[in-house]
């Protein structure tokens, strides 16, 4: 997930999506309300962050992307780097938090940090599309 901070670095953020060999099988861009941000980010409720957490996720759009790739939750992980962009800046300095990001609230982009949670963050933002008639198939999704 692309985060209100990063939504005009877009394009950039897709282009390093596909160069490190992800396809992208859903993509939808909403803003989240408060009460699906707390859906959404339901593991950290109660936490000291918790409130500017939702205050920064809801202030604008995010886009919402499933990713497929071999070991896709480690290596989108790895490309994100740490979760604190001011120390992602000397840790990972090509990772899409040090050069999107700017602290450790406005960090650029989101990762599912396990397939469990993937599955669960997938179904949040993409289970509806499944009731839309098609005959599309999703590229290079086949699972
Ligand atoms: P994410 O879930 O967004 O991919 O980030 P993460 O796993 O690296 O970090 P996590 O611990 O899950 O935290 C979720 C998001 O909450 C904000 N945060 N603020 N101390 C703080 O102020 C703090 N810690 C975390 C960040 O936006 C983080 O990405
Ligand atoms: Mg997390």
């Amino acid at each position: 997930m692309v985060k209100p901070d990063a939504i005009q670095e877009v394009g950039t953020i897709i282009d390093t999506v596909y160069q490190n060999g992800f396809a992208i099988c859903n993509m939808k861009s909403v803003i989240l309300s408060r009460n699906e941000a707390e859906e959404f980010y339901r593991e950290h409720f109660g936490k000291p962050f918790f409130n500017t957490l939702m205050s920064f996720i809801t202030s604008g759009p995010v886009l919402a992307m499933e990713l497929k790739a071999e070991s896709a939750v480690t290596r989108w992980r790895s490309l994100l780097g740490p979760t604190d962009s001011r120390a992602a800046r000397t840790e990972a300095p090509s990772s899409l938090r040090a050069r999107f990001g700017f602290d450790n609230t406005k960090n650029a982009c989101h990762g599912s940090d396990s397939d469990q949670s993937a599955n669960r963050e997938t179904d949040f933002f993409f289970k509806s599309n499944a009731k839309r008639q098609s005959t599309a198939r999703f590229a290079d999704c086949t699972l």
